[in-house]
This record gives C-alpha cells, sequence and structure tokens, in this order.
C-alpha cells in the first residue's frame, strides 16, 4: 500500500515548473563550500558533483545528502561520468591540479590545460546551452581556454574573476570607515591576481562618493592608505592560504551569488571575468574581469564605468601580462 493515497476527482496536476540544474567539477575545498552554500541558498532543483576520485566524491555525495532534513528539497547527484551533468543550465569548474614543489606556474598551467582538456569538451558536448562558470586558478586563463575548449559564444564562458577579490576590497573599506561592506559599492577590475585594478575613483558608499566627498571636505586622506588596502586585497589570498592551507568560504559564497544572477536571472552587476576584447581600449583576446551584468543567458553587458586615465592604463597593463601567460601555451 503506497505511504500517501492519492486524491481522486482532483484537477489535473498544472505542467510542472521547468526543473534547474548546476553541476559542480571537481569536489574539493572550494566545491564543497560552493555547493553547500548553493544548497543552504536554495538555488537549483538539482545538484550534481563530478570529481575523478570517486570515493571522495561518493563520500561527499551522501554527507550532504545526510543533511536533507535540514535543506531545502534538492536532488542530489555524483558521478565520475560526465552524462550525469548532461541539460545543466549552470556548470562551474572548480577541478584544479595543485602546485608540486618548486613548479613553476607555467607548468602548472601546462597540466590544467591538460585537465581542461578532459573536462570543458564533454560539459559542452552533454549540456550544449549551459553557461560555463570557471573557477580555477589562473582563472583568467583558464576561462580563456575554457570558451576556446567549448566552442560557446563568449557570454555563456564567465570565470569568476574579481568578484571575490572586490569583496574583499568592500570588506576592508567597510572596516576602514566603520561601515557596512553592503553598502559600500567598490570594484577590483582587471586580472585575478597581482595585477589586479582597484577602482578608487568610482567608490561609494550609501550613494556618496568617496574620494571626491574627502577632497570636497578637504580631509587629507592617505594615498598610502588607500594603497594598503589595496595590497592587502592582494595578499589576503596568500594569507588565508598560509594560515589554513586553502581559501574556501568566500570563495564558496562569491560563487554562489553569481550562481544566483545567473540562474534567477537577476541581471546583477558583477567584477567578473569577461571577453574583454573591445572594452575599455584592450584589443587582444583575454578575458580579465569588468563590471558585468548577469543573467540567465550568461554576460547581458558591460558597465561603461568612469576610469581615470591611470586606471584604464592600468587596465589595459594586466591584460598585456595575462596574454603574455596565454601566448606561451601549447594549444
Ligand atoms: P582541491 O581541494 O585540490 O580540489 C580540486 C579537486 O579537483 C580535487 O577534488 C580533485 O580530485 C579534482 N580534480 C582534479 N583533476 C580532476 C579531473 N580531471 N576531473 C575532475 N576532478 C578533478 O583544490 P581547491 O578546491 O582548494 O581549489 C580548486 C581550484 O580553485 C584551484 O585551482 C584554486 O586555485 C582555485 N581557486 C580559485 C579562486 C578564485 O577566486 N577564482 C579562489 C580560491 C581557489
Amino acid at each position: 500500500q503506497a505511504f500517501f493515497r492519492p486524491i481522486t476527482n482532483a484537477a489535473p496536476p498544472s505542467p510542472t515548473k521547468r526543473q534547474t540544474k548546476i553541476s559542480v567539477i571537481g569536489a574539493g575545498n572550494v566545491g564543497m563550500a560552493i555547493a553547500q552554500t548553493i544548497l543552504t541558498q536554495d538555488l537549483t532543483d538539482e545538484l550534481v558533483l563530478v570529481d575523478n576520485k570517486a570515493d571522495k566524491l561518493r563520500g561527499e555525495m551522501l554527507d550532504l545528502q545526510h543533511a536533507a532534513a535540514f535543506l531545502p528539497r534538492t536532488k542530489i547527484h555524483a558521478s565520475v561520468d560526465y552524462a550525469v551533468t548532461a541539460g545543466s543550465d549552470l556548470c562551474i569548474v572548480t577541478a584544479g591540479a595543485r602546485q608540486n614543489p618548486g613548479e613553476s606556474r607555467l607548468n602548472l598551467l601546462q597540466r590544467n590545460l591538460a585537465l581542461f582538456k578532459s573536462i570543458v569538451p564533454p560539459l559542452a558536448r552533454y549540456s550544449p546551452q549551459t553557461v560555463l562558470l570557471i573557477v580555477s586558478n589562473p582563472v583568467d586563463v583558464l576561462t580563456y581556454l575554457a570558451w576556446k575548449l567549448s566552442g560557446f559564444p563568449s557570454n555563456r564562458v564567465i570565470g569568476s574573476g574579481t568578484n571575490l577579490d572586490s569583496s574583499r576590497f568592500r570588506f576592508l573599506i567597510a572596516d576602514h570607515l566603520d561601515v557596512n561592506a553592503q553598502d559600500v559599492q567598490a570594484y577590483i577590475v582587471g586580472e585575478h591576481g597581482d595585477s589586479s585594478v582597484a577602482l578608487w575613483s568610482s567608490i561609494s558608499v550609501g550613494g556618496v562618493p568617496v574620494l571626491s566627498f574627502l577632497e570636497k571636505q578637504q580631509i587629507a586622506y592617505e594615498k598610502e592608505t588607500l594603497e594598503n588596502i589595496h595590497k592587502a586585497v592582494i595578499g589576503s589570498a596568500y594569507e588565508v592560504i598560509s594560515l589554513k592551507g586553502y581559501t574556501s568560504w568566500a570563495i564558496g559564497y562569491s560563487v554562489a551569488s553569481l550562481a544566483r544572477s545567473i540562474i534567477r536571472d537577476q541581471r546583477k552587476i558583477h567584477p567578473v571575468s569577461v571577453l574583454a576584447k573591445g572594452f575599455y581600449g584592450i584589443c587582444d583576446e583575454v578575458f580579465l574581469s569588468l563590471p558585468a551584468q548577469l543573467g540567465r543567458g550568461g554576460v547581458l553587458g558591460v558597465t561603461n564605468v568612469h576610469l581615470t586615465e591611470e586606471e584604464s592604463q592600468r587596465l589595459r597593463d594586466s591584460a598585456k601580462t595575462i596574454l603574455e601567460v596565454q601566448n606561451q601555451l601549447d594549444l
């Protein structure tokens, strides 16, 4: 006997809502932090995990499934076979090789290229309409590779880029001014890494442009203090890694915020890695972070932020740094 007796003479069921599906590739520290934030924030009907370590993968899947009594209802699957990702609306790639002691960044990148060749084509084949969101590092170059390997239009290939750096930036400014980080509008653009660019000229708190406010009030502000805040942002990943071995919670929340904007068509603006050719005087095919509007189709557009001459120059230098690495790769 069935547990529930079906209702008879009821109206026919309403057409079922299309189910959403998110796949996370790489069930390591970062992939699992993203997966658990997506679950607690009720962002999808189906969540899929893929990793090449079958036992760890099954362990992670079971551990999340055992929280079902405390979470919104979400189907959780996991497999080493990419067929499980079929029909995904969003595929988030966090798989990455770890740097071996003494290994150069370029060698690591070459190994990650080989890894991406085994990940991106099957994702694209099983979910030809998906949006690809790349998190693995170096994120800008790997997003470019994912674009090339998928054959997707560039609006459906995004790197998590400086979304996390910008959140760290907002936290540090908020801390400095003793305000809420959610009231701080501030962007870091360019490379996710050492050549990132802080857009000081467009920082505002509660709608008040910070630099021009300080100048008008003739409040002396130390350029050095500002530069130190940016330096702290650049150093913060290194600091967390040296203390706990990896970063996970902030990148988890940061990527979940991107997933929400894409899956729920929020049309929010995030600094993420997009094909930058044609914007702000950048002429090369590089991916780097610009304030981009995200929705169901992926990248909907790039905001035309006013940059000072110095900021534009730094952005073009950042593009050059990425291009140099890209040009050394054996595609
Ligand atoms: P991790 O804990 O080593 O996890 C990596 C996972 O990838 C492991 O579970 C591996 O088994 C898996 N993996 C390796 N090869 C494959 C493969 N061929 N197919 C499927 N899975 C595979 O690393 P962690 O989770 O800490 O970091 C993952 C990546 O995210 C690294 O490249 C980091 O540098 C990068 N980050 C990017 C950030 C950003 O802001 N863009 C922030 C933090 C980390």
